[in-house]
């Protein structure tokens, strides 16, 4: 099945120009599962994700989901590997050509009159549940959540595009609640219209170009535009088209777009909803969104993201990676690389030789990654240990810390909003540093064992057919 049908094959460049063209990337090279037998929305197909992500670490193509000519895909970006896909490199450099790409030139986005996202409109009396059959996520939840849908604004006081991800709840009728994280720069935007008692006119995009996507789960400055710097992630202008009730613009590739304003004054209880941590959290009062207008694709593809699992992660936790490589190669110019995953609270850092003149860096290390708010663990470890392979990571915690000595705690630090062994939501944590790795005074002692010819063969080359 071919399922990219237009702008793939009429755009020369980048392999990847739509949602549809990462899912025929994907498809391709094997990393993409396709479950044809008819599926429940609301009691199946978010469970078969999430096996699918964590038994076979591939995305999922829905194409038969029951009542609807909706498909749906999900785990598009879920690990190291899918970055590494789309970005054309190897995975331990994913973070290094991100942070490449985010110092390319911005793009300016171009207008196109060929919007494949708006080949149906509904416009007028709205009921987002009627013409959205978005799946139920976990046990708990009180609705259905939109979760992987693109939130784009315009900034009126940077006059450029802001890009971000907020969940929305499904209400009756033409209302979604949404979340505005404090300190967003959504959160700013609204918070300064509403002073203004003006709403915030806003287009939810959901299954938009991959690199929107990458855009908006990074944190810029708020005079970024985030569309233009979509383009510069791409190599390629975002192209554009009009939407049809609010005075903006999305990328005409996108599968699906809800449009509407961002009420001020009003506010709804919203929640519970199984989180990034995995916890249901509790309700809060959250802004509405007062749905527009919806245009969507004929039998578009719906992106779903479930939240908490590796998709999760990877969203929130490689873009601190590219926050805290540079910062803490200032720290000490040994280091190599930082992983956030497979759980972004946790950091392992690789180091490359310590030196006899820098005994106890790993602990400097540790402390440089410990002040990111958000990770509560950081583990720094020696360059024979793969920072990707758990099972590695804990031989290095087993046999190489002095429990005594290599590990550092720091009580009553400002931690992640969300966790839960906080009494209080502004209570603060405690965070951890392990030094692992190895005192350079007694290196040789801690040689691993390896077979001859380890580090030089590639298992590949011994496997090929004739
Ligand atoms: C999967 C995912 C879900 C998120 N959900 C929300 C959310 O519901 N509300 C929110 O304010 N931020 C949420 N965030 C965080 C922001 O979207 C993200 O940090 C973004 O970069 C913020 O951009 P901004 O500073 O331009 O607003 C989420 C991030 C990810 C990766
Ligand atoms: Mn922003």
């Amino acid at each position: 099945m071919v399922v990219s049908e237009t702008r793939a094959e009429n755009n020369s460049g980048g392999p990847i120009r739509s949602m549809r063209d990462l899912i025929e990337l994907l498809d391709r090279s094997g990393e993409l599962v396709r479950v044809k037998r008819p599926v429940h929305r609301d009691t199946e197909l978010m469970a078969v994700l999430k096996r699918a992500q964590t038994e076979l670490k591939k995305a999922v193509l829905f194409e038969n989901v029951e009542g609807t000519d909706f498909r749906y895909v999900g785990n598009l970006f879920g690990g190291r590997d899918k970055l590494a896909r789309i970005f054309g490199v190897r995975e331990e450099d994913v973070v290094t050509e991100w942070i490449r790409r985010f110092h390319a030139e911005r793009l300016k986005p171009v207008p196109v009159d060929f919007p494949p996202g708006q080949e149906v409109v509904h416009k007028g009396d709205i009921n987002v549940r009627e013409i959205l059959p978005i799946p139920h996520q976990y046990r708990g939840d009180a609705a259905p959540f939109i979760n992987s849908a693109v939130v784009v604004a315009k900034d009126p006081k940077t006059k450029t595009y802001n890009a971000s991800f907020n969940r929305m709840q499904l209400r009756d009728g033409n209302r979604l609640g949404i979340q505005l994280v404090i300190n967003m720069d959504l959160f700013f935007i609204h918070k300064e219209a509403e002073q203004r008692g003006q709403p915030v006119e806003v287009a939810a995009v959901i299954s938009p170009d991959p690199y929107l996507f990458l855009a908006a789960a990074t944190r810029v400055p708020r005079e970024v535009d985030e569309i233009e710097y979509a383009g510069a992630l791409a190599g390629y202008p975002m192209e554009m088209v009009k939407c049809k009730s609010v005075d903006l613009e999305v990328p005409a590739s996108a599968e699906i777009v809800i449009e509407g304003r961002i009420l001020p004054n009003t506010y709804i209880e919203e929640g519970p909803m199984g989180e990034v941590l995995q916890y249901y959290g509790s309700t809060s009062p959250k802004p509405v969104f007062e749905v527009s207008a919806i245009t969507h694709r004929e039998k578009p593809i719906m992106q779903t993201l479930l939240t908490g699992t590796i998709e999760d992660h990877t969203l929130c936790g490689v873009p601190i990676e590219m926050e805290l490589l540079p910062m803490l190669r200032k720290v000490a110019p040994c280091v190599r690389n930082v992983s956030l995953l497979p759980f972004f609270l946790i950091a392992v850092i690789q180091v490359d030789d310590v030196q006899p003149t820098q005994r106890g860096i790993g602990k400097n290390i540790a402390m440089a990654a410990l002040a990111h708010p958000w990770i509560k663990i950081a583990v720094v470890v020696d360059k024979d240990v793969n920072i990707y392979d758990m099972e590695d990571v804990f031989w290095a915690i087993a046999t190489r810390v002095d429990f005594d000595r290599d590990v550092l705690r720091v009580p009553d630090t400002f931690g992640f909003p969300l966790d839960e062994m906080k009494q209080s939501r502004d209570a603060p944590i405690t965070r951890m540093g392990i030094d692992a790795t190895v005192n350079p005074l007694v290196k040789s002692r801690f040689e691993r064992a390896r077979p001859n010819g380890y580090e030089q063969i590639r298992l590949k080359d011994y496997l090929e057919e004739e």
